[in-house]
């Protein structure tokens, strides 16, 4: 059954499970194409969350700011295309949450070894607030924090687990969120690490 956060943020318990394996593998291969990297905030630090992206945009940051482009800025080349199997499984999701339709342009993906954290933030750099986001957790547990309308508003802390997805659209859309740091785990299919996939469409 589906659990509602709030109005507009569901988590979906295991509805990746099914394909976890093909994910992973199609990780592997876009990220033989586009390395995971440890982008620099425009304030100067180095995030501890490793990323990638597939999908005509990719999000990045650097010195200058945060943007989605199309080309990888490590290889100069297009971000790998986004596999069919990732398209329709973030269309099922965000039609199982309440919004038919939904095409994503770009994938970001996250890459949480122990002790990796993303600490409180808004998803602002998307040209359309009205497409919901999607995220499929995979690999080791973590502790999402959820948090308000205002940086300081407390954060409830909520478990995602291999093979959850959550989406998060409507009210919830500009929520402050982050990841706690991630305590020691072991998984089979991951080598100890957790990937989180989010989707998003991030041209208007
Ligand atoms: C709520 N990623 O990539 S996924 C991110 O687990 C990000 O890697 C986290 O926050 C992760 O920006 C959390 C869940 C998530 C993603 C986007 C959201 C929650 C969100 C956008 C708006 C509200
Ligand atoms: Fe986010």
């Amino acid at each position: 059954a589906p659990e509602w956060l709030e109005p507009g943020a569901v988590v979906l318990r295991g509805f990746a499970l099914p394909q976890a394996i093909e994910l992973l593998q199609a990780v592997d291969a876009i990220t033989a194409q586009a390395p995971f990297r440890h982008l620099i905030t425009p304030g100067g630090q180095r995030m501890s969350v490793a990323m990638s992206n597939t999908g005509a945009l990719g999000w990045i940051s650097d010195r200058s700011g945060y943007r989605y482009g199309p080309t990888d800025p490590t290889t100069g080349l297009p971000w790998p295309p986004m596999p069919a199997l990732f398209r329709q499984l973030a269309r099922e999701a965000a039609e199982a949450a309440g919004y038919p339709g939904f095409v994503p342009d770009a994938c970001l993906i996250n890459r949480y070894a122990p002790g990796t954290r993303l600490s409180l933030h808004q998803d602002r750099d998307e040209g359309n607030y009205d497409h919901p986001i999607v995220s499929v957790s995979l690999g080791i547990p973590a502790i999402f924090l959820w948090g308000g309308a205002e940086r300081a508003d407390k954060a409830r802390r909520v478990g995602l687990w291999h093979g959850d997805v959550v989406v998060w659209g409507g009210p919830a859309r500009l929520r402050f969120h982050g990841v706690a740091p991630l305590a020691d785990a072991s998984h089979a299919m991951t080598s100890g690490l957790r990937i989180n996939l989010t989707f998003r469409k991030a041209s208007g």
